[in-house]
């Protein structure tokens, strides 16, 4: 799996030219970006290099669209699963229901996750056409 660390001084530089920033200046904040591939709502982490998760959880719904980043600037990234234009955000790696919902932007809309103002905390942007919200 591909993780992507914006670096929010070159956001909108990365975001007018279309590029991808991997792993260049990366601050506490670390989302992912895109979101996350496959398939199922079971997460296995591992914070190791080792063959085995350390941390298993379920979250959300099999065909939510999940996005990882860190939400509360904990340095910790965590779940947010994306239903149409509702968000539902969890701040710990356990199952168990959203800390917050709230919406934004319409359905369809392509959603970017980053750390667009340097603070530590992943929040959205929405690319609609040609405009980034
Ligand atoms: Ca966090
Ligand atoms: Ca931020």
């Amino acid at each position: 799996m591909k993780i992507q660390h914006w670096m929010s001084s070159s956001v909108s530089t990365a975001l007018a030219s279309g590029t991808v920033l991997v792993g260049v200046g990366a601050t506490s904040a670390s989302a992912q970006g895109d979101p996350v591939g496959g398939s199922g709502a079971t997460y296995y982490l591992n914070d190791s290099f080792t063959g085995s998760a350390n941390i298993v959880f379920s979250y959300g719904d099999a065909s939510d669209t999940i996005y990882f980043g860190d939400w509360d600037g904990n340095s910790s990234d965590t779940p947010m699963i994306q239903r149409g234009n509702s968000f539902h955000v969890r701040n710990s790696n356990s199952s168990g229901p959203a800390d917050y919902t709230f919406n934004y932007g319409n359905p369809g809309d392509v959603v970017l996750t980053g750390d667009w103002d340097g603070d530590g905390i992943d929040t959205l942007t929405v690319r609609r056409g040609g405009t980034f919200l």
